[in-house]
């Protein structure tokens, strides 16, 4: 008796000993904590206004008359609702596009709403409105301006860094802060009406222009073609690549150098830093509203289909809606962002894997901490994960019954790192593993669209950068 007693100390000693083994160390480069809140917000909105509405334009050449500017009936609230309705977390408004007119009455030019027909403030009202309902704001401010005099001259960067600060102090928090690659090429310019070339690499001082904002708000995102919080995604279809990683080495990017599209649309498997791609796009052909255009908003169907290349492929989407002359989303627009709600409602509407059993080929160190049930628990801060020379493994979910299965979604814990570089989406079929799907990365969140009706489903991770973490799957 003695002895059993002894024998059960110390196995019990030797079970209590066990530790959950660390967890894998980070693959750098990995994302900070306002790009994570960035990946997690999947859906922002863009909203593009100036006169070109007015002038039917795309590009206004920077001699507009303020006085042209003149919505009837401006409601930054219903802009602000139908996008949050439609699923949007921000709001990026053009406070000044590229013909330099501003949509709020800057302290530093007569260009500006103050000297338009219609005598508000649009900045103030829609940072306003997304206060009020709890959107966040984005500012866009175009480097590019064809009004000023001055523009390729040193004292245009101070104006520039100027209505920075303002807008930033007035009319702040701003989450996300867009700097648009276009630049130089002819305008007004105070009447030269010539053509200017200016030198993106030097001309704005990048780095010390990014000093002066985060001086204001230090967690700010900024987008620039190349960075540093997110880059472009190097078209403007909605379709980011479907190898995507979120590193790219930056050095030898800037905003407005051609010919890196193919760069930016995938990222690099090696790249130095953490700036993942967003998929800019609008609901219409142009960025700016157009009547003739009414006709041509986007289908929900469409829709969907660039919220699969874009949220699908582990990038957030900007879609742009821009609000007609009367200063209101119009009901086309409305129409079409309503009923692409209910589509992604009803397309994920059930997760046939959600909190389903789950083996793995193996897990890291057998510890429950890294066992594959992470993956279908719902918790997005728990993973399966392997031992850290495993690069490669299985996970296999066993659904309620056999059903047709539209959506495969897969997310990659990139708190530590992205790592995935090839994997495949097996179905049993008629008693055989069969491949519906196959991809290269996953990153922050990856939907596979696959037709197959089947009770079980695998993931294979065929290669990966180091040992894979996955914190959910799900089955549509
Ligand atoms: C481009 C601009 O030239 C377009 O007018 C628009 O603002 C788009 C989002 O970026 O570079």
């Amino acid at each position: 008796m003695k002895k059993i007693l002894s024998l059960l100390i110390i196995s019990a000693a030797i079970s209590c000993s066990k530790e959950t083994p660390k967890p894998p160390q980070a693959l750098l480069p990995v994302p900070t904590e306002a790009q994570l809140a960035w990946h997690e917000m999947e859906m922002n909105a863009f909203v593009h206004f100036t006169t070109n509405t007015f002038t039917d334009k795309e590009w206004g050449f920077g001699d507009e008359s303020p006085s042209i500017f003149n919505p009837t009936s401006l409601d930054a609230n219903q802009w602000v609702t139908t996008l949050k309705d439609a699923g949007f977390k921000t709001v990026i408004l053009t406070c000044k596009h590229h013909d330099g007119f501003c949509l709020w009455p800057s302290k530093y030019t007569e260009h500006s709403v103050k000297n338009s027909s219609y005598k508000g403030d649009v900045v103030r009202e829609v940072s306003e409105a997304c206060k009020k309902h709890g959107v966040a704001f984005g500012i866009y401010l175009s480097p590019w301006d064809r009004n000023r005099a001055d523009y390729g001259q040193p004292s245009y960067i101070d104006y520039y860094r100027a209505q920075l600060k303002e807008l930033f102090l007035v009319y702040g928090p701003v989450f996300e802060m867009w700097f648009d690659g276009a630049n130089g090429g002819d305008g007004y310019y105070g009447g030269a009406k010539e053509k200017r070339k200016i030198d993106g690499r030097t001309y704005y001082n990048w780095p010390a222009t990014l000093d002066t904002v985060r001086q204001l708000a230090p967690e700010v995102i900024f987008f620039s073609d190349a960075g540093p919080g997110v880059r472009w995604v190097g078209n403007e279809r909605g379709v980011a690549g479907e190898t995507n990683w979120n590193s790219i080495t930056p050095d030898t990017l800037y905003a407005g150098k051609g010919g890196i599209e193919f760069l930016l649309n995938t990222g690099h498997e090696n790249g130095t830093h953490w700036i993942p791609a967003e998929v800019d796009v609008s609901i219409r052909p142009g960025w700016f509203y157009h009547s003739k255009e009414d006709s041509l908003v986007k289908s929900p169907e469409k829709l969907l289909e660039i919220y699969l290349t874009s949220v699908g492929r582990g990038s957030t989407l900007l879609l742009n809606v821009p609000p007609d002359r009367r200063g209101l989303i119009h009901e086309n627009d409305v129409q079409a962002l309503k009923e692409w709600r209910a589509l992604l409602d009803r397309e994920f509407k059930t997760n046939v894997a959600k909190n389903r059993p789950v083996e793995a080929s193996s897990y890291r160190g057998d510890d429950a901490a890294y066992a594959p049930g992470n993956v279908t628990d719902g918790n997005k801060e728990t993973y399966w994960t392997t031992d850290d020379e495993v690069t490669s493994g299985t996970l296999e979910i066993g659904i309620d019954k056999s059903q047709p299965i539209k959506y495969v979604m897969i997310q990659e814990y990139i708190r530590l790192g992205q790592r995935i570089k090839e994997f495949e989406i097996d179905a049993m079929v008629d008693g055989q593993w069969t491949t519906v799907a196959r991809g290269t990365t996953v990153g922050y969140k990856r939907i596979l669209p696959i037709s197959v009706t089947t009770d079980r489903i695998r993931m294979k991770v065929v290669a990966a950068k180091a040992c894979p973490l996955i914190s959910n799957v799900e089955v549509f």
